[in-house]
């Protein structure tokens, strides 16, 4: 995609059926991005040239994927000053919980926003992504407003085809 304004990173190809819901949310907002699979501990050197070379072409937030003992969204953090949101991988004998801890428990002075495990935390880095760059985008902001009041329609659908359902 030409100029990408979020960078994805995961730590292998096995976190991308994850990921993809990342993608998605952002192709729906119609936000620009890049993803590649990059390790810390399998590629650190690529990770580290990625990540030292966002900001100058363009990148304001860095979503980083990654399982087991995920050291990836901190290393991103250690060496860029843009916001980084982290995705705990499911997935290998403790399906997400190591990852989750792993990213969750940054030391202080070095913040990641840490999603929830898997899917959900996907598609929320994604949303996250998208209203960090609301901030400086009105357009953005609109389409994500416009958002939330279709998410609230369609519970309200939802309760109506429930209390029908009960009064038969
Ligand atoms: C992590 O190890 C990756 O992010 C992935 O979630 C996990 C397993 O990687 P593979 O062995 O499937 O490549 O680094």
């Amino acid at each position: 995609m030409s100029n990408p304004t979020v960078l994805i990173l995961m730590g292998s190809d096995s976190d991308l059926t994850t990921m993809e819901e990342t993608a998605r949310v952002l192709t729906e907002f119609g936000v620009p991005y890049e993803m590649h699979v990059s390790s810390a501990h399998r590629s650190p050197a690529k990770t580290s040239k990625l990540t030292r070379e966002a900001e100058g072409r363009g990148i304001q937030v860095i979503i980083a994927a990654a399982g087991m003992a995920a050291h990836l969204a901190g290393v991103v953090a250690a060496e860029t000053p843009l916001p980084v949101i982290a995705v705990p991988m499911p997935g290998g004998a403790l399906n997400g919980v190591d990852a989750l801890y792993a990213m969750v428990q940054m030391p202080g002075g070095m913040p990641v926003a840490t999603m929830a495990i898997g899917k959900a935390g996907a598609k929320n880095a994604g949303l996250l992504a998208v209203q960090m760059l609301s901030l400086s985008s009105p357009e953005l902001r609109a389409k994500f407003v416009a958002y939330k009041t279709r998410m609230a329609e369609e519970v309200e659908e939802k309760d109506r085809a429930l209390q029908a359902a009960l009064r038969k």
